[in-house]
């Protein structure tokens, strides 16, 4: 007979998933403020179904504060450095609190110049990048934001970790719909896809990592010590070292082998830069705008033509879900959460058994 291997699993609805992120974060002596914005992108990963950027990321989080390496009363510093270019000090806080303090002031430049550039450094970041750039494009703007991490991934043709996983993310205005994003690691997957596989106890696919004497493997924890691949073998890798000089270098922060050296061993956050770029495409198009917003609706619309589908468009689907039916985590991520909260937790969540 079949074996079917059950899991068990808890689902909470979004204001007990918030309820339980925000006590968490406020439990390691974070200011309100900074564990309002860090969970407020928790939150929305796990309603929209990013699952290695969602509810698991807490228990990076709070390992990083505790073991002190996040300045748990960041206060980030905007400073106005041209007539497109802001740059935010995160104070050694987490990403998303000194992005809510920079990007104001950059749409603003972005509106009057056309485009603008949001620099953020020393900034501990964990999150997913496109909870950053889709509110630029529900506002009407275009955005790409990059960020190194620590240094995990081989460049093609080698066997040894050098580059972050270096997301890059882009986000386009639609006329009647959702923005277009995309939101992707240029590394094969992203680390914290490996690192669930390994809670799981499940294998990861062939071709996203090497074990530590360079030969391939599909065991998450032998991929963890070794080092990952990138997308798309040299394309990938350029595009990493991309990632790496304009969220490095550019910026006056660190790569990611630095940021990893920074570390010391002791397994917190990357520590480094991020850069966002946003584009007005009224100020490029003028009265042209509509008509060319209506060109790129074409393309979208013979891309679904074809019965491919846009990237996003699993993510909002999630959302709408998650909206009515809350959201599902594996029951040993919930335990685990549940070790992280002040003792008097109280109760939540409904027990389910998923195949
Ligand atoms: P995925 O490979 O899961 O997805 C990448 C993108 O491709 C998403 O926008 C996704 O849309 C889209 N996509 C997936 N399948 C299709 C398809 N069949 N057709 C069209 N589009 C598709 O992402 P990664 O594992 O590479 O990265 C996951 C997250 O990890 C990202 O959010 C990234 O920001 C984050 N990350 C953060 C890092 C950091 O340092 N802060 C480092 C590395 C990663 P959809 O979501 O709708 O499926
Ligand atoms: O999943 O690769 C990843 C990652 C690195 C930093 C934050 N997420």
């Amino acid at each position: 007979m079949k074996s079917i291997s059950m899991t068990e699993t808890v689902t909470l609805p979004l204001d007990e998933a918030s309820d339980i992120s925000l006590r968490i974060l406020l439990n390691t002596g974070l200011s309100a403020a900074q564990a309002e914005s860090v969970s407020e992108v928790i939150v929305a990963a796990q309603r929209d179904e990013c699952h290695s950027h969602g509810l698991y990321r807490l228990i990076g989080c709070a390992y990083s504060v505790n073991i002190g390496s996040i300045n748990k009363t960041a206060s980030p510093k905007v400073v106005d450095l041209s007539p497109v270019i802001v740059k935010v000090d995160a104070d050694f806080g987490f990403s998303s609190y000194a992005y809510e303090k920079g990007i104001s002031l950059a749409v603003e430049k972005a509106r009057r110049q056309g485009l603008a550039a949001l620099a953020i450094n020393n900034c501990y970041h964990f999150s997913a990048l496109w909870a950053e750039i889709e509110p630029l494009a529900e506002n009407g703007l275009a955005a790409f934001a990059l960020t190194p991490s620590h240094s995990w991934v081989a460049p093609a043709g080698g066997t040894k970790p050098l580059f972050g996983t270096n997301p890059i993310a882009f986000a386009w205005p639609r006329t009647d719909d959702h923005p277009f994003v995309f939101d992707f690691a240029t590394s094969a997957t992203a680390r914290g896809e490996i690192e669930l596989h390994g809670r799981a106890g499940k294998k990861i696919a062939p071709g996203l990592a090497v074990d530590q004497q360079g030969q391939p493997t599909v065991d998450p924890a032998e991929a963890l010590q070794g080092a990952m691949l990138t997308f798309g073998g040299h394309k990938g890798s350029a595009l990493s070292a991309m990632v790496e000089l304009l969220a490095g270098p550019l910026i006056g922060d660190m790569l990611s082998m630095e940021s990893k050296a920074f570390d010391q061993e002791r397994g917190a956050a990357p520590c480094h830069g991020e850069l966002i770029v946003i584009f007005d495409p009224s100020v490029f198009l003028g009265d042209k705008l509509g008509f060319n917003l209506s060109r790129a609706e074409m393309l979208f619309e013979s891309i679904l033509g074809q019965g491919a589908r846009l990237p996003s468009q699993r993510r909002y689907a999630a959302r709408l879900t998650s909206v009515t039916n809350g959201v599902t985590i594996p029951k040993r991520l919930f335990d685990d959460l549940l070790q992280l909260l002040p003792n008097e937790h109280g109760s939540f969540g409904r027990v389910t058994q998923t195949i």
